[in-house]
């Protein structure tokens, strides 16, 4: 599909531009874009790639980078990343980004932290100008699930009145429990709000029993996003 193209190509400029011999330490995140980051990595080769370490971002990202026969590592060994590599659900003007689609905010925030360099990589569905416009589902929340429904009123209080939390579709009855045994609530909050998201990333954090929010506020040093027409449109 076009879609599917447009991740690829995104990904696989990404990884020409910011893998290189050098780098071997590198981070994979989560979601459907980045099985086409490590696919292009793949191709640089079983010598190189023989050298490097590769952390993932919680479970289907390991399965990933296992799969693909890659060196598995842990951030405990490996503290300091040379370059992640991540998805995205939607880049604002300022390369803010929403995180938490695929409930791995977590941890792909403390890989993207640890990197030298964070690159975000999507298809034009997620270029944007301001947060909020194109992913509607609101802010993903990770939070302690003793705390939820206290979080539930706090984050209606600070001006999410429809924030709710995220239930599993088919196969679990339930909330969605992510890789690290939380919950997830999702906040939907006004252009208003969402105009500066380092004022709400701070507003949420500051809540008990929040456990990291899927605001990622001054982190990418670049966006790559994969277009319809077959080009690329880089942020940084
Ligand atoms: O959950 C996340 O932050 C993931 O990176 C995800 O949202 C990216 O989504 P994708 O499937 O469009 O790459």
């Amino acid at each position: 599909s076009v879609i599917e193209k447009s991740k690829r190509l995104a990904a696989w400029t990404a990884v020409d531009h910011h893998i290189h011999e050098e780098h071997k330490v590198i981070g994979i995140g989560s979601g459907s874009t980045v099985p086409y980051v490590v696919e292009r990595i793949v191709q640089q080769g079983e010598k190189l790639n023989h050298e490097r370490v590769f952390l993932p971002t919680g479970f289907q990202s390991k399965e990933l980078i296992v799969k693909a026969n890659l060196r598995l590592g842990d951030v405990d060994q490996y503290p300091s990343i040379d370059v992640t590599i991540d998805g995205a659900d939607e880049v604002d003007h300022d390369l803010n980004c929403i995180k938490g689609g695929g409930a791995c905010h977590l941890r792909e925030k403390v890989l993207a932290e640890a990197a030298e360099t964070w690159i975000v990589v999507a298809d034009y569905r997620k270029n944007s100008d301001v947060l909020g416009t194109t992913y509607k589902q609101g802010v993903p929340i990770e939070v302690a699930p003793f705390a939820y429904a206290k979080l539930l009123q706090n984050v209606h209080l600070l001006g999410s009145e429809n924030a709710c939390l995220r239930m599993a579709k088919g196969g679990k009855a339930g909330p969605v429990v992510t890789d690290n045994g939380n919950f997830v609530i999702d906040a939907p909050f006004d252009e208003e709000m969402m105009r500066d998201p380092h004022e709400l990333l701070t507003k949420i954090k500051m809540l008990t029993g929040v456990v990291e929010v899927g605001l990622f506020c001054h982190m990418a040093q670049a966006a790559y996003f994969g277009n319809a027409d077959g080009s690329v449109t880089i942020k940084w």
